[in-house]
Order: C-alpha cells, then structure tokens, then sequence
C-alpha cells in the first residue's frame, strides 16, 4: 500500500480517489442500513409500533479525515485511514425509547450477520458532560469490483431525546476550544440529565398505557 507521507499528499489523494473510497463505504452503509430496515420491519410485526424513528448515514469528509489523523497523531497515509479509523462510514439510529436501543444492540450482536469490533455504551456510563448513546462498530464485509473485503461502520443508537440533546451541544460547543466554561458545561450536564429522566418517565407511561390497554382488551372479550 502506498504511504503518503504529507498532509498534502493524502489530502489530494483522497480528493483524486474520493469515488473509489466512497463506493467502498457506501457498499457497507448499504448492507448495514438494509439489516436495520429488517430489523425495524420485525419490531413492527412483533410489537405493532416502530422502534426506529429515522437512520441517516453519512461518509466522513476528507477534511475530518485528516483532523482525526493529526488529533489522534497518527501517521498521515493512506494505510491509517483504511485501518484505524473506524468512522469513516457512519450510521445515526434515531429510536423511540432506550429500550429500543438495547433490542436493535442484542439483534446485531446474536443475529451474526456483522462482527461486533467494539461497543461503547453512553447511556449506563454516559460521559462527563453528559453525552448518552450506544455506540457500536461493525465489520462489514462488501465485495465491490469482485473483492470481499471487510470495512468497519459506526453505528451511533440514541433515542429522540438524545439526538435532541445532542444536536444542538454540538452546534453550541462539542469540540469548540474556545469556550470551555465551567457553568456552561455544567448546564449542558444538567439539560442531558434532565432529558435522560424524561426518556425514562416516557418509557414508564408507554408500558402504563400499554397494561390498561390490555386489561381494558380482557375486560371486554
Ligand atoms: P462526527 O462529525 O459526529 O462524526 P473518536 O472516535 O476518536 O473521536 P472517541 O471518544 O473514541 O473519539 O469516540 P466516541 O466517544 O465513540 O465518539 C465518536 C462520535 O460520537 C463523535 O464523532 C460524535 O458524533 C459523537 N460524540 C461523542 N461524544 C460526543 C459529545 O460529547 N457530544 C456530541 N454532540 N457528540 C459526541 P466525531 O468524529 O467526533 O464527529
């Protein structure tokens, strides 16, 4: 494999290689997304609701590429991109409530169909700041051009509320050197806390409603 020994010299590699790169990842956000829609359409069967609100997936830019080789001081070629960044193909599930999150997790990991390399479970250990999600990484095998080869995907599972939180610490300071508050970063903790009791509480009146529903069902047969 070739070995790209400036930043510049991979930066235009992977822009002159961007399709072949990017067929390579598609294929295994492909195969994984396909897995989650069975999955999803099984729930639906089983539980008569759906589990997962949305699935988006996205193919890390070059730049973000070559911010996480230097960040991780890792050498600049493109042997490092290919076999130790596990997020250059990534997969959001947008679930319903937490406990959806787990049965999607023990589906994947029991079903067989991916290698699990690694999961990281944000929500019983959530970080300091309050981030929560279960994150996982697949090793999918994809055949593209006649080779199988194998490319690792992560998978990001987290509820709305979550996703909520989320979305809008990234926008106002994830990664954001320049404004490292303690009292915002401690309002950021309260605002995730808060939410994770909610999705808590939303899970409790789901399973409420779901019991009265069913003695109503036996009161009237
Ligand atoms: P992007 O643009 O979302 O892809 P590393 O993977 O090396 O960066 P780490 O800590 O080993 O770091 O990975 P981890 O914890 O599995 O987190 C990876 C991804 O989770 C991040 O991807 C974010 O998408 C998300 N994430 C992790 N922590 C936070 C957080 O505190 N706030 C928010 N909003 N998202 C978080 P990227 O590559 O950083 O960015």
């Amino acid at each position: 494999m070739d070995i790209y020994d400036s930043t510049e010299e991979l930066k235009d590699y992977l822009k002159n290689h961007h399709e072949e790169i990017a067929k390579r990842y598609s294929a295994a956000i492909r195969e994984v997304c396909v897995k989650l829609t069975a999955l999803k359409e099984d729930f639906r069967v089983l539980k008569k609701r759906d589990c997962i609100s949305t699935i988006q997936s996205r193919i890390k830019s070059d730049d973000s590429i070559l911010k996480k080789l230097s960040r991780k001081k890792l050498p600049v070629n493109l042997a490092s991109v290919y076999h130790e960044l596990d997020d250059i193909a990534g997969i959001r599930v947008v679930c319903k409530f937490i406990d959806d999150i787990y049965t999607i997790a023990e589906r994947l990991k029991t079903q067989g169909d991916f290698e699990i390399i690694q999961t990281k479970d944000y929500i019983k250990n959530p970080k300091p700041n309050g981030y929560r999600s279960y994150h996982m990484i697949l090793s999918v095998p994809v055949t593209v051009e006649n080779i199988t080869e194998k490319v690792s995907v992560e998978l990001q599972l987290r509820t709305v509320a979550m996703d909520f939180w989320a979305s809008l610490e990234h926008d106002i300071k994830y990664k954001k050197d320049s404004c490292e508050c303690n009292d915002i970063v401690d309002e950021l903790k309260f605002c995730a806390d808060t939410i994770a009791a909610a999705d808590l509480h939303m899970m409790e009146l789901r399973d409420k409603v779901s019991k009265k529903r069913l003695q109503y069902k036996q009161f009237t047969q």
